[in-house]
């Protein structure tokens, strides 16, 4: 069985024994732009908590997105890309590893929350993305890269944050997995310089171009990975007001405010974009658009998928995910393959002709190049969730694998599972595990195995359990009022 490890060598053992960037022309496309010795620049932008549904090229009918739909148009759209994680940390340190958080031991937001009369006692984990992983950034440095990290990080306090995992510039990344505020001051320890009333996702847009600006004449790698459209709700006002005019009560999506962050967002990539065309970097600078886990069950809605953050129904995992490169990746395809967030390291290194000189075997993720270039054999993988930990939007600790179209939830309280075939039940309501018994054991066996080999650490019996003193489950799945999705996400 070929598992995203040994696939991973396969390709890279094809895509980088072409040393350099010389593997893009024998894939018979335009190269004007590129020769052999120019490195790509990455510019990867990385969304927080936006939901699979929440841009117009994704089905929103209430969001407007034309740049992000631009750059789908441009690109290539994948409509089966998932986090390695419904929650922030350990998501963003799977991209910036290629590992799964269960490898990694950093399976829940940093610093988590306690629930000591839960049923079960979840694991410890690590409270950093430590120093000995190897990022995109650290990878990327020996062939010349310069890297800039704008934006959220959330991986740990000073000693861990960016500019001690390879990058040059750190702007706005710290500890903290929200903005006190988005509108200046921010209280955010390394923005300084701020006018009274400017917005954090147009800063951090200012600051992303200007990067580009200095470093237009070598390789970079920009992660760009905006606190929007995390909570606390805050937009500028008149752009609250246009959604505020269009929001239709009975609509899922309908929220003015979350709307507006939407739209900010959107117009940070339309100014990425543009500054890109205006240098003359288009052509050689691939660009990923990514979230790190579901939209929150209250401010959006990611009907017709199930639940939101923190689960690992489909709401909480499955995200929106463009690729574009001119010339490369094909304009305007719409993708099917299973895709995880692991996967980006591997593709970066890839892309970049970017060999480790000791491969790491805790790689998890697959390159797509086979998909993106299109170049060599795409060969579909199963991929892993391990969420040992409760979840404030009600989940409980919990594995999964999407296999094909089959998905397996494993609910680790009751030991009980879901099977759902993902093809004809988008929205996993007919659970399949009593009616494909055998289905669902081979699925379980392949999750057991995963959890084996990564490592990955159990909850166990908690001796303190108290039904009593546990808060009480919160529905999942049904979005509040609109008045209430108002007042409790008022800033
Ligand atoms: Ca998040």
């Amino acid at each position: 069985m070929i598992n995203r490890r040994t696939f991973l060598r396969t390709v890279s053992a094809g895509a980088l024994g072409l040393a350099g960037a010389t593997w893009l022309t024998g894939c018979g496309r335009t190269q004007a732009a590129r020769s052999p010795t120019v490195k790509p620049n990455f510019v990867f932008i990385l969304i927080d908590d936006m939901g699979w549904r929440d841009l117009a090229c994704y089905g929103s009918t209430f969001y407007e997105t034309p740049h992000i739909d631009r750059l789908a148009a441009q690109g290539m759209r994948f409509t089966d890309a998932y986090a390695a994680c419904p929650v922030c940390s350990p998501t963003r340190a799977s991209i910036l590893t290629g590992k799964y958080p269960a490898r990694l031991n950093l399976t829940d937001w940093i610093p988590g929350h306690k629930r000591p009369f839960a049923k079960l006692r979840v694991p410890k984990f690590n409270q950093e993305l430590p120093l000995a992983e190897v990022t995109i950034a650290e990878a990327l440095k020996p062939a010349g890269y310069v890297s800039a990290s704008i934006g959220k990080w959330h991986l740990g306090t000073k000693p861990f944050w960016p500019e001690k995992q390879g990058f040059d510039v750190n702007f706005g990344g710290t500890h903290q997995g929200q903005p006190p505020s988005y509108f200046a001051p921010y209280k955010i320890p390394n923005i300084s310089k701020a006018a009274d009333g400017e917005y954090l996702t147009d800063r951090l847009a200012d600051e992303a171009a200007a990067f580009i600006e200095k470093s237009k004449d070598r390789p970079f790698f920009l992660y760009l990975a905006h606190y929007a459209v995390h909570t606390p709700l805050m937009a500028r006002q008149e752009v609250i007001a246009k959604y505020a005019a269009k929001a239709k009560p009975d609509q899922p999506q309908r929220n003015a405010r979350y709307a507006a962050m939407v739209q900010s967002v959107d117009d940070s990539v339309g100014r990425i974009m543009a500054t890109l065309d205006a240098l003359g970097l288009a052509d050689r600078t691939v660009v990923f658009f990514m979230s790190d886990n579901g939209g929150l069950i209250g401010p959006t809605s990611n009907l017709p998928l199930r639940a939101g953050k923190g689960s690992l129904y489909e709401g909480g995992i499955r995200e929106p995910m463009i690729v574009r490169w001119p010339g490369v990746v094909p304009a305007g395809v719409t993708e099917k393959a299973v895709v995880t967030s692991v996967d980006f390291f591997p593709t970066i290194l890839a892309l970049a002709g970017v060999a480790p000189a000791a491969p790491d075997p805790g790689i998890d993720g697959a390159s797509l190049v086979p998909l993106l270039a299109p170049q060599g054999e795409w060969a579909p993988v199963p991929v892993y969730w391990h969420y040992p930990h409760y979840h404030p939007g009600g989940a409980t600790p919990g594995g999964a694998i999407r296999d094909g179209d089959y998905k397996l939830i494993e609910f680790f309280e009751d030991d009980r599972v879901e099977l759902y075939n993902l093809k004809e039940d988008l929205g996993e309501k007919k659970d399949l595990a009593a009616a494909m018994p055998e289905k669902a054991a081979q699925l379980r066996r392949k999750l057991a195995d995963w959890r084996r080999k990564t490592g990955a650490r159990m909850p166990t019996p908690n001796p303190d359990y108290d039904p009593q003193k546990e808060p009480k489950r919160a529905d999942t799945e049904t979005p509040p009022p609109l008045a209430d999705a108002g007042l409790l996400f008022e800033e």
